[in-house]
């Protein structure tokens, strides 16, 4: 099990404070499907993915990236325990969903790169650390139930 420490809670917490969640939700989500194209077959019902712009305007995919955002928060706050957290989630995305987890760890540093961006400087390597290993832990635990 990952093991946080005070000032990498402190990191993680501080920058997803000023992440609006509402503004952000498509973008990771939306990224994703572009960048790595493939993962638009587990979203066939979402409408129109055919190019980059239709895909971040896709009102599915922005609603979509919200849950997963969503997501993220509540990991944020349960930083010492993402396997409980998550336990349901990966039954759900193992079982019913039949998500690769490799693709976890793809939108785990879609969105690094989106935090990178936005946050520049702010965006040290030391945060950076912290997150990349915050997107792993949640990986794992997404991954922990598959079978
Ligand atoms: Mg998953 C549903 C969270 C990655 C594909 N995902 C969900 C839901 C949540 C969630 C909260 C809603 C569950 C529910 O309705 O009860 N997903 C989540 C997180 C991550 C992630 C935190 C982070 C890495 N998901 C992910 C990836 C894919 C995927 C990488 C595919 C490439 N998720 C997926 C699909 C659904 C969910 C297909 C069902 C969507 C729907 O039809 O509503």
């Amino acid at each position: 099990m990952v093991h946080f420490s005070a000032e990498e809670k402190t990191a993680v917490t501080s920058l997803w404070g000023k992440v609006n969640v509402e503004e952000a939700r498509g973008e990771a989500l939306g990224r994703l499907l572009v960048v790595y194209h493939w993962t638009q077959r587990f979203f066939d019902n979402f409408g129109n993915l055919s190019s980059a712009s239709a895909i971040m305007g896709n009102p599915k995919v922005k609603a979509h990236g919200k849950k997963v955002l969503t997501s993220f928060g509540d990991a944020i706050k349960n930083m010492d325990n993402l396997k409980g957290v998550f336990a349901k989630l990966s039954e759900l995305h193992c079982d019913k969903l039949h998500v690769d987890p490799e693709n976890f760890r793809l939108l785990g540093n879609v969105l690094v790169i989106i935090l990178a961006s936005h946050f520049g400087k702010e965006f040290t390597p030391g945060v950076q650390a912290a997150w990349q290993k915050l997107v792993a832990g949640v990986a794992t635990a997404l991954a922990h139930k598959y079978h």
